[in-house]
């Protein structure tokens, strides 16, 4: 490991020593050397509370330069929101790769185990301006700076490994489409409205997207638990110059998981940054968000091995057809200082790449290498944005472009140009021959031409791929969400389109949807009468892709999980210690959450802290749900209309549920299955109280049972259609 990246990866060890910056900054403060407030000048100010003014009662003076100052930076605090994903978090952290990858590609930090490159991750929502809510259903951006020594490498990917669109042309019109409509900007971060889905049903190219899109995948629980994707084929070149077509994949230790919708939607209102504030907070803690970097590698010559066109950004790879190689992982471990400076700042761009690392001829990706650049120097207020403190490569930079809107760089000498010789009399140079990037030299010798690749044009096969791998729960969600979303169109025929096209992808489908609408039956044949509608069907050697599936995905665990204990005076607290001392073990985090804020107090008069009440911290903040035993406690929560709200909208949503002891009685209330032996999916009942039991280990069994349901995420096979909560 260099030096350089020595001091880059380990910056600051403050995240898992939350108390580390505040101490620092702590003491900065009581210190002597309290720092002075001054101008930005450097001109130590006397009173921030009190303009310049002709007499205590009279007009401010227009000679309050320090004012002005103050109101003018003030003024000019914001910058453009990027044209799309405006919202976003992000944090440092470091990748590191498990062995030399040198057989594939030169890139210099895919050579040795024992770097770490630091590296700076951005996830954002795409449709929404930079206020809007975390949990809306939208892709996810996944944009990851890598600081090599050979500079900047960014993967700018999303939680999607396919594109809406085939070529850059479109993006404009699929941006203006989607976002909220330019009349009356309703609705905001939100793609159920009129022009998206008049734009998307006019795009059949756009079908196996949408098929992703009305997945849980695009309402993640966290940006910890979800995929990301480089979606276009790059490539991979080597030191003796050999290519091999490469698709970059992230996979999270944690499991791919997804909200309910009515929960992600809830949480959109009573906690937009629900996933900000995870993300940020499970740094804090030392819970580091981790991936592995896995890579799928396609030989040169195997281009055209596959029936569809490897180089159309609304197709994928199926693991099962090249299997996924992970070759390293990325941790995120340390939370930026500033937003502004760091998240708002950061400028990606997928034509940083390094030597080792090139591109396809995917006409998204080729559109892209333009969009990027143009876009910063208008949101970040000129050329120089590569100066900024989060975008600067940690290699030397050197070249003759100069100045411009803020400028930090003091270019010395006479010489801004080359070839010269003005310096020590000598040529300057540059290295040529094998070193630097050098551009793959693909064979191209075609006609200019206007027309997209008759290889795009099948729009249906990989979307019914999509959905055929989807388990019965995901296949219900895909429904559900495009009856919601075509439900807020208010134009019926657009409704009928995307119906139509549907039933290329599945008929059954199709119907399911329709059935909700008020339009009619489905007509495939319709939508291939319609332009834009290609159906040049290629052979997939395969119908189902598990890997495409979130079930079953991670390793269980329940590290950073939320159980919310529901409380009241009179519930029972020994009965609650056993089993909860298991669900911490187990790495989940359990809340008290109770009709108020300070205590309750227990049926034998012990003072239980409350920590947050069930308007304040309401069940869709939790993974899981507690009730304890304790006859008076239960009785005042079944008298609760809060309190019975809570733990059924835990059990719409799917949640893992544990009653014991006369907690149990409040299931049955809410007409929750309760009987031990025939409890529904995921709720745990221990019908007498574990202090009860008399037995160690039957606490520690129940808190196991309700472990192993909390760590299967969400029990979607649960029936819940009937529960009105
Ligand atoms: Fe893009 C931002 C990902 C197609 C033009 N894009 C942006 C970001 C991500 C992506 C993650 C946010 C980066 C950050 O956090 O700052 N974009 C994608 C993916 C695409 C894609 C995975 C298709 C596979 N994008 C795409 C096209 C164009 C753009 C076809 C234009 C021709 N994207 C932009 C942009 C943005 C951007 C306008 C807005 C803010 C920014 O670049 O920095 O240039």
């Amino acid at each position: 490991m260099t030096q350089q990246n020595k001091a880059a990866a380990g910056r600051r060890p403050k995240a898992g020593d939350p108390s580390q910056a505040k101490q620092e900054q702590l003491a900065a403060f009581t210190s002597d050397n309290i720092p002075q407030l001054t101008t930005n000048q450097g001109l130590q100010i006397p009173d921030n509370h009190n303009s310049l003014k002709a007499g205590v009662r009279g007009p401010t003076l227009l000679e309050d330069f320090i004012l002005r100052e103050k109101i003018t930076h003030f003024d000019h605090e914001r910058i453009p929101e990027r044209v799309v994903h405006a919202r976003g978090a992000a944090a440092h952290g470091y990748f590191e790769v498990y062995k030399s990858m040198s057989q594939f590609t030169a890139a210099e930090f895919l050579q040795d185990p024992a770097v770490k490159t630091p590296v700076f991750v951005r996830f954002s929502t795409v449709a929404g301006s930079r206020g809007s809510a975390d949990t809306v259903r939208d892709v996810r951006g996944f944009a990851v700076k890598f600081y090599t020594q050979q500079g900047n490498y960014d993967l700018v990917g999303n939680n999607i490994p396919v594109f809406f669109i085939q070529d850059a042309m479109k993006f404009p019109d699929l941006i203006h489409a989607v976002k909220a409509e330019p009349h009356n900007e309703i609705p905001q971060a939100a793609s159920a409205h009129d022009s998206f889905w008049d734009f998307a049903s006019l795009m059949p190219e756009s079908t196996h997207m949408l098929m992703w899109a009305m997945s849980d995948r695009a309402i993640p629980r966290s940006l910890r638990m979800m995929e990301g994707f480089g979606v276009h084929t790059f490539r991979f070149v080597n030191a003796r110059g050999e290519s091999h077509f490469v698709k970059f994949h992230w996979k999270p230790k944690l499991g791919i998981h997804g909200l309910a919708w009515d929960e992600a939607q809830k949480i959109a209102g009573k906690d937009p940054d629900f996933h900000r504030r995870d993300l940020w907070e499970s740094i804090e803690n030392g819970n580091f968000p981790e991936w592995e970097l896995g890579v799928q590698m396609i030989p040169q010559d195997k281009e055209h091995a596959f029936g569809f066109d490897l180089l159309d950004p609304t197709k994928l790879v199926p693991e099962e057809m090249v299997p996924v190689q992970r070759i390293g992982r990325m941790v995120l471990n340390r939370n930026p200082d500033n937003f502004f400076a760091e998240t708002e700042q950061v400028a990606f761009h997928p034509g940083h790449v390094v030597p080792g690392i090139d591109f396809s001829n995917d006409p998204l990706l080729q559109g892209r290498l333009f969009s990027y650049t143009d876009t910063q120097i208008s949101r970040l207020g000129g050329a120089n944005f590569h100066e900024l403190p989060i975008n600067k490569a940690v290699c030397p930079v050197h070249n003759f472009q100069r100045d411009g809107m803020h400028r930090q760089t003091i270019a010395r000498g006479q010489v801004a140009y080359e070839p010269h010789s003005l310096i020590d009399g000598k040529e300057f140079r540059i290295d040529g021959g094998s070193a630097g990037f050098q551009s793959f030299p693909e064979e191209i010798d075609p006609p200019k031409v206007r027309r997209r690749s008759p290889s795009f044009d099948d729009h249906f096969t990989q979307a019914r791929l999509f959905f055929n791998s989807q388990s019965v729960a995901e296949k219900e969600h895909i429904v559900a969400a495009f009856r919601f979303e075509l439900s807020k169109v208010d134009t019926p025929g657009v409704r009928q389109r995307m119906v139509d096209n549907l039933a290329h992808v599945d008929e059954k489908l199709a119907r399911r949807v329709a059935e909700v609408l008020g339009i009619n039956a489905p007509d495939a044949k319709a939508a291939a009468g319609r332009p834009g509608y290609r159906d040049h069907r290629m052979t997939m050697p395969i119908d189902e892709s598990p890997a495409l599936s979130m079930q079953d995905t991670g390793d269980g665990s329940v590290k950073t999980r939320k159980v919310a204990i529901v409380v009241a005076d009179g519930i029972d607290s020994a009965s609650l210690k056993a089993v909860r001392e298991g669900i911490e073990q187990a790495g989940a985090k359990c809340m008290v959450i109770g009709p108020r804020l300070g205590t309750v107090a227990s049926a034998s008069k012990r003072q239980v802290d409350v920590d947050g009440t069930f308007a304040n911290m309401p069940s869709i903040m939790f993974d899981a749900v507690l009730v304890p035993a304790g006859a008076a406690g239960v009785a005042t929560l079944q008298a609760n209309g809060d309190a019975l709200h809570f733990v059924l909208e835990a059990y719409k949503h799917c949640k893992a549920i544990c009653a014991i002891g006369e907690g149990v009685q409040m299931l049955s209330s809410l007409g929750i299955g309760s009987d031990p032996k025939a409890a529904p999916p995921g709720v745990v009942v221990a019908a007498t109280p574990v202090t009860n039991l008399g037995d160690a280990t039957a606490a520690l069994q129940i808190a196991q049972d309700f472990v192993a349901a909390i760590g299967k995420h969400r029990h979607w096979e649960r029936a819940v259609d009937g529960v009105p909560a």
